[in-house]
């Protein structure tokens, strides 16, 4: 049985995705967040005290989107994977990784000074930096996204589950009203599809019943 150690909407919310999409079955263990600090007993399964944890059998990953890509790969064929022999793949890994790389890690930055810190430890100027970072960022989107039904290859596959988490994100750091057009048009699509519908009720079912708080750690107050 796959194991995912998740918190609400947190990363580990890409490889809960990518599971409903391929129609696996796993069990999902809320943390309260961060686990890090919360449940310490959590760091000797994951020293990083981070999420996502994915232990299949043997295999222990703590990256969101290598697993995600591990999942479509090792459970596959799935059309949610770019093959080496598609003229895509190039594409398919870029985004991929783009997704965490360049869209997430600004938005860390936001979440943690404008929102996690206490009062006196926030930084107004480097939440206004890496805000603008983020948006010049997903500006490159515009064109790319305008008439496609996928980020590459002409489909939804992995790289819109990694895209699409830094978008939701965006949107819990109220960052939405400034998509652009096309990219706006891209998250609702997204939105609308079941795999992404069933992940967001399964972390809500899983939190309530394991106890766990179901506010996103974005919209809590501090
Ligand atoms: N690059 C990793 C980052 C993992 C990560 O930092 N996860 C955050 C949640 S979004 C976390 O667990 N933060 C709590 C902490 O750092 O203590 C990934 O994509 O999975």
């Amino acid at each position: 049985m796959i194991s995912l150690y998740h918190c609400v909407a947190a990363r580990s919310f890409r490889p809960l995705w990518a599971l409903e999409e391929l129609s696996l079955n796993y069990e999902l263990k809320m943390l309260a967040f961060p686990p890090r600090v919360i449940d310490k007993n959590y760091l000797q399964l994951n020293p990083l005290g981070t999420v996502p944890l994915l232990c299949d059998g043997d295999v222990r990953m703590t990256e969101s989107v290598a697993i995600c890509h591990y999942l479509g790969a090792r459970y596959g064929p799935s059309p949610l994977i770019v093959d080496v022999e598609e003229p895509d793949y190039g594409a398919f890994l870029n985004w991929l990784h783009f997704g965490e790389a360049t869209l997430t890690f600004p938005q860390t930055i936001v979440l943690r000074y404008d929102r996690l810190e206490t009062p006196e430890r926030r930084l107004p100027q480097a939440v206004a930096d890496y805000r603008r970072w983020f948006l010049g960022r997903l500006r490159t989107l515009e064109p790319l996204l305008a008439g496609r039904e996928g980020i590459c290859a002409g489909r939804f596959t992995m790289a819109d589950i990694s895209v699409g988490y830094a978008l939701l994100l965006a949107e819990y750091l109220g960052l939405e009203p400034e998509f652009p057009p096309s990219v706006r048009y891209y998250w609702q699509q997204l939105k609308q599809r079941d795999g992404y519908g069933r992940a967001r009720v399964a972390e809500l079912v899983a939190a309530e019943a394991q106890g766990v708080d179901t506010v996103p750690a974005p919209l809590r107050s501090p």
